[in-house]
């Protein structure tokens, strides 16, 4: 990695203070609704990521494996599909790109890839990721962007065209309609002539997804409780964890997974000046996960401007990867 890549060792402590002051007046905001809320994506500090790591290997938890079974086929076609087209520089765009783990079928099978811009907002885990990243392809030129993906960001002009990616079915954590945002966003961001490759996860048997968010070994418990010891920690608040429950619950009427924090008594807690009581059964809604038909989805993204190229889907249908065109 360049040095002048990495902008968040060049104002370090600006961003960390505005992020803590954007994380106290979100959680207040969150808690202060009828139905209070947490945003998802304050589960994924060091710890978070690290719990978020653990949930990919579960085996109840099939969206990762599933999807990076499906991404070296993925892969191959692409790169048959690009030479078809002609194009021989690609600057890949990631959102949410976490761990890194899945952009490494598609280095390995699209020799066209020479940029990797990756969008985490978990900085230190992108940066350690992105270092690892350099040793497996060292030619490749390489930008960590530390952010919330939902935030435009700036890319280096280059004749290279234009791929967005977006796995693991992220996107689920958008409502539809945040999900149009993002992707309209997206493809001001990337440009006419770009792509999008996305991970979307499908509508299947409500025990299975069940079961991949209340796993027996109690990761996801973990994970999202997380969010509260997080809040305790840099916002100096005083929950307490075992005065909460975790509960994942599919909604079929909305098509998603939600993951909610149950208090088990009536309590109250305090975060700097401010005081939120909770009944006993009171949640807080800490994630949606919502799961797509390929029809849904892709006119969802049509909606958003982008035309549907390619679908692929995994075995039993359990997860589905789309190709997208501006
Ligand atoms: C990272 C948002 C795709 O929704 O399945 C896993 C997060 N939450 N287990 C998902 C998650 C609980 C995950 N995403």
């Amino acid at each position: 990695m360049h040095e002048q890549d990495s902008p968040l060792k060049l104002d370090s402590t600006l961003k960390q203070d505005s992020t803590l002051n954007e994380f106290y007046e979100d959680v207040v905001r969150g808690l202060s609704q009828s139905q209070k809320t947490l945003s998802p994506k304050y589960f994924y500090d060091a710890q978070g990521s690290r719990y978020f790591d653990q949930i990919c290997q579960l085996p109840e938890y099939y969206p990762y494996r599933t999807e990076l079974k499906l991404l070296p086929t993925v892969a191959r076609e692409l790169n048959s599909y690009f030479q078809q087209q002609a194009i021989d520089e690609l600057n890949v765009v990631e959102f949410g790109a976490g761990s890194l783990h899945k952009i490494k079928p598609l280095l390995e099978h699209i020799p066209a890839i020479r940029h990797f811009t990756a969008i985490d907002i978990s900085g230190e885990h992108l940066d350690n990721a992105c270092q690892e990243l350099q040793k497996l392809f060292p030619d490749l030129d390489i930008q960590a962007v530390q952010g919330d993906f939902t935030q435009p960001v700036s890319l280096h002009s280059s004749q290279a065209t234009r791929l967005g990616f977006f796995p693991g079915s992220t996107i689920g954590n958008l409502t539809p309609e945040e999900a149009v945002e993002f992707l309209r966003s997206a493809r001001q961001t990337l440009g006419t002539g770009s792509y999008m490759l996305l991970g979307v996860d499908s509508k299947k048997d409500t025990s299975i997804l069940h079961q991949a968010y209340n796993d027996s070994q109690g990761i996801t418990a973990l994970f999202n409780k997380n969010i509260l010891q997080r809040i305790n920690r840099e916002l100096g608040a005083d929950f307490e964890l075992s005065n909460f429950e975790h509960q994942a619950v599919y909604n079929s009427a909305k098509g998603r997974i939600e993951m909610h924090l149950r208090s088990t008594s009536d309590q109250k807690v305090q975060i700097g000046d401010n005081s939120f009581t909770f009944k006993q059964d009171e949640s807080i809604h800490t994630e949606n996960s919502y799961k797509y038909t390929t029809e849904e989805f892709s006119q969802l993204s049509q909606g958003a401007g982008w035309v549907t190229e390619e679908w692929w889907l995994a075995d039993n249908n359990m997860f589905a990867v789309t190709l997208l065109r501006c």
